[in-house]
């Protein structure tokens, strides 16, 4: 509980109370004094100096370039575009449209996919509110942007301190032309586990009114029974639902026959047939080959009337390759990032697509001056990101082995660092492919990804191989992630687990093949509300609901953080992460028009006790504030 007062009276609580209730119990009515914003902010600032930001070595703050922002007329009209096509005409007027365009479309992924996969989905708010309403102005004719869902949810709350929700409703009115996409992990929402049908149902519709337009929808390991009920929910909301199957093996190669070219296209029809407005091919980890791309798509023109949406991962280097096969044969829009932000485990570059094409008649409708100009945003912000990269700096066509998704693989590089197995990546990514082997050959994505994820790095860590599994497997304590897959926690397998492994792994425990969102109890949001009234000391909004309902225990962490530090997505990122230089000042606007102004003064040895104090000037005044050195 957060405070010992009033709103956690039981008579408050059950509504009996009157006006005599403030008279004969004065004390309930004393709040614990809050530390004002400005105090609330210097501890924070003076946390991350002296203790650093946790994923990220301590260093000196690094000195960043001016950032190259574009300008833009704010004043001028904003351009229309794909958001007033479906606002106007519908969900199939837009349908209609999409399959009316000759150009080829172009999602951008620069605010969601290519930074989860490229700097473990640490972009933070601020940056992407600072170049919303130009990217809006200079690239109206996208077909959308996906800026939410998947990883940056958690993330957001977890590691960046902020409300996913916030994003999404200002980056909305930053950028009211352009369709907002999500994306959805099926029956597991954002989440790792599949939640209760009224919480996916709820889910949807309040992402819808925060200004989603676009749902990707898919499941981690392809089970239709996972995405029904989003499917169905997205339509319900009035919303474009985007199915997707998630592409894996080689539909080219005659040894991977369980995921072949007819698979992919039973799957197709199976999602047409549950109401998806278009389908999407997701392919999380590059592996869609270039001719793959053409019989992929060309088969599946044939066999459905959907227009369809490739996702890919550049991960081998091959993947404007792999469009150009693709928009050969017909696909309707494909995903891309400004080049910055492009390329490696990212979407493929929108502006080398864009000169690929040109001349084609197939060339998306876009201004490359403008997304050049962008471009150059996203190259000095992703410099205050460099602690989270991957390292990795050159193609990987490696990942035709082991087949890790794009946006799993900087988080499962930080994953490995926080469980010391920093030094052996290699043996971690080797590992990741022979327990996909062992678990039958699976769809890897969230979540079933991070379950391939967690095994190898159990077994890399516990030098255990797939031998030992089936020997000493008895006697061996699975992570549970593992053991909640293998009861069918996020749903079944083509052709189901393997008999033998599952049985090692769940020793006594029962596995089922239903739905689980059919034993779930529904979740009791009035009641939840209450609860959280209660705890909160505040109005509980749908939001909060949400935030709760996936993630309780990040949730609660990230109230108490904002309790005590404030509101930290107002700071700069070098700030956010480095804290401020001896004699650093910096201006911080924590609401429109009020401004902070902070500077550094000097910083005490640490006391027997091993505070220190920071000494601040807060708007001209001297203040300080205790900081525990952790060190
Ligand atoms: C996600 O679910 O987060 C992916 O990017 C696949």
């Amino acid at each position: 509980a957060f405070l010992e007062n009033v709103v956690q009276h039981e008579h408050f609580l059950n509504g009996e109370y009157n006006t005599s209730f403030i008279d004969d119990t004065p004390e309930l009515f004393v709040f614990p004094r809050r530390k004002d914003r400005g105090t609330k902010m210097l501890t924070f600032i003076g946390e991350t100096i002296v203790n650093g930001y946790p994923g990220l070595e301590q260093q000196k703050k690094p000195i960043f370039s001016a950032l190259r922002k574009p300008e833009v007329d704010e004043d001028a009209p904003m351009p229309s575009g794909s958001k007033q096509v479906l606002d106007e005409r519908g969900t199939d007027g837009l349908v209609k449209w999409l399959k009316d365009q000759e150009r080829t479309l172009l999602t951008d992924t620069t605010f969601r996919d290519a930074h989860q996969s490229l700097l473990a989905t640490r972009v933070r708010s601020h940056d992407l509110l600072n170049i919303a309403e130009p990217t809006a102005r200079m690239l109206p004719d996208l077909f959308s942007t996906e800026m939410w869902g998947g990883a940056t949810y958690d993330v957001a709350m977890r590691f960046l301190h902020e409300d996913p929700w916030e994003r999404l409703l200002n980056l909305r009115e930053k950028m009211p032309n352009v369709l907002f996409q999500m994306l959805l992990r099926g029956a597991n929402a954002v989440g790792y586990k599949n939640y209760p049908d009224n919480v996916i149902e709820e889910f949807v519709k309040t992402s819808a009114s925060a200004g989603i337009d676009v749902f990707r929808v898919f499941d981690s390991l392809n089970w239709l029974p996972g995405m029904t009920k989003a499917i169905e929910a997205v339509r319900n909301s009035g919303k474009l639902a985007e199915a997707a199957i998630c592409y894996t093996g080689d539909i080219l190669d005659p040894n991977r026959e369980k995921y072949n070219l007819n698979y992919y296209k039973e799957l197709a029809k199976t999602l047409e047939a549950e109401g998806a407005h278009i389908l999407g091919i997701k392919d999380m980890a590059g592996l869609l080959k270039p001719e793959a791309a053409y019989q992929l798509v060309n088969e599946l023109k044939e066999t459905i009337d959907l227009p369809v949406h490739l996702h890919m991962h550049d991960t081998s280097g091959n993947g404007v390759f792999t469009y150009a096969r693709a928009i050969d044969a017909g696909v309707d829009v494909v995903d891309t990032a400004i080049s910055a932000m492009a390329g490696s485990t990212s979407q493929p570059s929108m502006e080398s697509l864009y000169y690929a094409l040109k001349g084609t008649g197939k060339e998306p409708a876009l201004n490359v001056e403008a997304a050049s100009k962008l471009s150059g945003y996203w190259e000095d912000v992703r410099a205050y990101y460099q602690g989270f990269e991957s390292g990795l700096i050159a193609p990987h066509p490696e990942i035709y082995e082991h087949e890790m998704p794009g946006g799993q693989y900087s988080n499962l590089q930080q994953q490995a660092k926080a469980v010391g197995l920093k030094g052996q990546w290699d043996d971690v990514k080797d590992m990741y492919a022979r327990v996909n082997t062992l678990f039958g050959d699976i769809v890897k994505v969230t979540p079933s990804s991070k379950v391939v994820g967690d095994m190898a790095l159990y077994m890399v860590k516990n030098d255990l191989t797939e031998a030992d599994i089936f020997e000493q497997g008895n006697s061996l304590d699975f992570p549970e992630s593992v053991v909640e897959m293998f009861q069918g926690e996020i749903g079944q397998p083509p052709g189901g687990f393997p008999p033998e492994l599952q049985r090692i792994i769940l020793k006594n425990r029962e596995a089922y093949t239903d739905r689980p969102g059919k034993h779930m109890e529904p979740v009791d949001f009035e009641d939840l509300k209450t609860k959280l009234f209660t705890e909160l000391d505040r109005q509980v909004t749908s939001h909060d609901l949400m935030n709760h309902t996936m993630y309780p225990k990040v949730y609660e962490e990230y109230e108490q953080f904002r309790n005590y530090f404030g509101d930290v997505s107002v700071l700069d990122t070098p700030t956010f992460f480095y804290g401020l230089r001896l004699g650093e000042e910096i201006e911080v606007e924590i609401e429109p028009g009020k401004t902070l102004i902070v500077k550094l003064i000097s910083i005490s040895k640490p006391s027997d006790a091993g505070d220190r104090i920071v000494y601040f000037e807060l708007n001209g005044q001297p203040r300080e504030v205790i900081i525990k050195d952790r060190s």
